[in-house]
């Protein structure tokens, strides 16, 4: 019997790859940069043409399929997860990365069916870094196995964040005061490399032990949760419980231990869910 999604996700691998392509290529030239939510959400025609093709692709060898893409919500396309298989995109993670030329962006591919992931492709265009992972089949770096960090001692852990974009001064405040708890615990060190789904894969391959955000879209994290699960970590959301692909938060562990104790020192500040009405 033919294996339909992983056909869905040999076309995922595909057109990521063709997608990152364009992506280095455009680092080349010079990009027109626009704003979204504020002036510090950037957006370029690079994501714009890249979630273009990504969609039209997809469509053409899947055209029952739904979609999520960052940049079709940001034209006004409902953000919403039906029990359709559904594409969930962000076409460059990292999109300051990119608009600067800081060697980290991400093409995301997430598929979920009935509401679960099934897989997720990120590729790291510029390192050329295919992350794939299926659910219940483990997960790789070009082709590589990838496993988590096995340490439990919160005092010889790398953890990994973001400032996000959001710059009002009482949410600014919040997110120091919780690097200050994290850096303070002590650990050996905070790290962010500028995209979510880039952080998740470090935590995944072992790098990191943890990654945690407020602020963050099911885009920038769907991919890369099924990454994260298939090398052996676990996902959940910083108010405690399963993650929630909609929240806007997320905690990503190479295990319970490491996750509890850093959703104790994180303090959750509201952010407008995905799927908001
Ligand atoms: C960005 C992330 C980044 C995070 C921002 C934003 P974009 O995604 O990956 O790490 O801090 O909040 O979501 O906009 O480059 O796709």
């Amino acid at each position: 019997m033919t294996d339909l999604w992983q056909e869905a996700m040999d076309h995922a691998v595909n057109v990521a790859r063709k997608a990152g392509e364009i992506v280095r290529e455009a680092l080349q030239n010079e990009r027109k940069v626009m704003c979204k939510s504020t002036s510090v959400d950037l957006v370029t025609q690079t994501d714009q043409k890249v979630e273009q093709l990504i969609i039209a692709s997809v469509r053409e060898k899947f055209p029952s399929h739904s979609f999520i893409g960052e940049e079709s919500v940001a034209d006004g396309q409902p953000c919403v997860l039906s029990e359709n298989p559904t594409w969930i995109i962000d076409p460059v993670d990292g999109t300051t990365n990119f608009v600067h030329g800081y060697p980290f962006v991400a093409v995301c591919i997430g598929f979920a069916v009935e509401k679960t992931l099934e897989f997720g492709v990120v590729y790291s265009c510029i390192e050329d870094k295919m992350y794939t992972a299926r659910r219940g089949k483990g997960a790789f770096c070009n082709g590589e196995p990838l496993q988590v960090s096995q340490q439990k001692d919160i005092n010889q852990c790398i953890i990994a964040t973001e400032f996000g974009s959001n710059r009002d001064p009482a949410v600014v405040d919040k997110i120091f005061s919780n690097m200050r708890n994290i850096l303070c615990l002590p650990v050996h060190g905070v790290r962010g490399v500028g995209s979510a789904a880039l952080n998740m894969c470090l935590v995944a391959a072992g790098s990191v032990e943890a990654y945690y955000e407020i602020g963050i879209h099911c885009w920038d994290i769907a991919a890369a949760a099924v990454i994260v699960e298939e090398a052996g970590g676990v996902l959940r959301d910083l108010e405690g419980g399963p993650m929630d692909l909609m929240s806007r938060r997320i905690l990503a562990a190479n295990n319970q231990t490491i996750g509890e104790r850093v959703i104790t020192e994180v303090e959750v500040f509201p952010a407008e869910r995905d799927d908001a009405p």
